[in-house]
């Protein structure tokens, strides 16, 4: 019987070394030491020896236990550890690994761009005026001069809407004819940002809906110097200080004289490539000394009031600064190429 507890012990000792988790553990330890172990069924045996030997092998037993009850605790000990330095290992974090970039958002580049126009107007005592995106065919052509059959009209095709004479504003000019109607006789610097709709085919260079700035000065002797010293010093600041401009003469029936304002091209500076078409010189906005028609049915005395107005469109200032060529990308979600603006 003695024999029989040394191999218990040591068979128990081998599995114990091999115990690499607490659950082989509790398995090893029911299986050795528990109620219906290996050392209870020995001592349950004592009863068949002879009563002189059931003494020390009682007491073998029961040293035996005790043994493999200290070698259980420090196995446990030890693959508690080991499970502990484990757990360090896997959730270790490398503190001098880089962060994360958060993602942020970000401003449209058309919100960006309307925001850059109006600062620079803001800075020369423009205020900014929001108008109605909804506007009547009154406002929108006719107090603009723009009579019932003009081509103005067909360029300008319009998304009306079921209500007679109610339509989605083809530009911001209408809503400077509520300016003038809500300051006259006072003088007027402002500028009007905003979205348009044309009901036009949408290729890389017109879209159905785009933004608009306009600007509007009225006053007393308001000259042409005074239309082209507030552009060349816009586009100064928008393009860089270094830009030359050329105003050519143009028709627009709510301004007269009218010109186109172009700028020398930002890639070539005005010898000619492919973004100026080889002419040297980008096509940048609009502007013209206000009609007196315009003026009267803004409510200001022509004879006694001038003014100068200009228009531009924002994602084409856009385009001409970040060389894209297609006005398509602003308004298709792309966030590919939202988010390098
Ligand atoms: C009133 C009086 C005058 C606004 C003007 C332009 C010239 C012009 C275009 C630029 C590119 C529109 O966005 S665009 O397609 N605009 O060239 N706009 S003068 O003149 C006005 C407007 C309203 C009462």
């Amino acid at each position: 019987m003695l024999d029989e507890i040394k191999e218990i012990e040591r068979k128990a000792l081998e599995e114990l070394a091999q115990a690499s988790t607490e659950s082989e553990l509790d398995l090893w330890r029911t299986r050795y030491l528990g109620r219906k172990g290996a050392f209870t069924q020995v001592l349950r045996g004592l009863g068949t020896l002879p009563k002189e030997e059931r003494p020390a092998v009682g007491k073998a037993a029961n040293e035996a236990k005790v043994r493999l009850e200290g070698a259980y605790k420090a196995r446990l000990e030890e693959v508690k550890q080991a499970e502990l330095q484990k757990a360090i290992a896997s959730e270790a974090v490398d503190v001098t690994l880089p962060g994360r970039p958060q993602e942020i958002g970000r401003l449209h580049p058309s919100t960006q761009t309307l925001r850059e126009i109006v600062d620079i107007f803001a800075h020369m005592g423009f205020q900014v005026y929001d108008a109605p995106d909804v506007e009547t065919d009154e406002y929108n052509f006719q107090l603009l001069n723009i009579p019932p059959h003009h081509p103005a009209r067909a360029m300008q095709d319009t998304f009306y809407t079921t209500d007679p004479g109610v339509l989605l504003r083809t530009h911001t000019s209408p809503g400077q004819i509520r300016v003038m109607r809500e300051f006259a006789p006072e003088p007027i610097r402002v500028v009007l940002p905003g979205k348009c709709f044309r009901y036009e085919q949408v290729t890389a260079r017109s879209e159905f809906m785009f933004h608009q700035v306009e600007g509007l000065v009225v006053g007393k002797n308001i000259t042409m110097a005074d239309l082209k010293g507030t552009i060349v010093n816009f586009v100064r600041q928008m393009f860089g200080p270094g830009r030359k401009l050329r105003f050519r003469n143009s028709y627009f029936p709510f301004v007269e004289p009218g010109v186109e304002v172009d700028m020398d091209c930002i890639l070539c500076g005005g010898k000619g490539c492919r973004v100026c078409k080889y002419t040297g010189w980008l096509e940048i906005m609009g502007a013209g000394m206000v009609h007196p028609v315009v003026l009267k049915n803004g409510g200001y005395d022509p004879e006694v009031y001038s003014g100068f107005a200009f228009g531009m469109g924002p994602e084409r200032i856009h385009m001409l600064k970040h060389r894209i060529d297609d006005i398509r990308f602003y308004f298709s979600n792309d966030v590919r190429f939202l988010s390098q603006m």
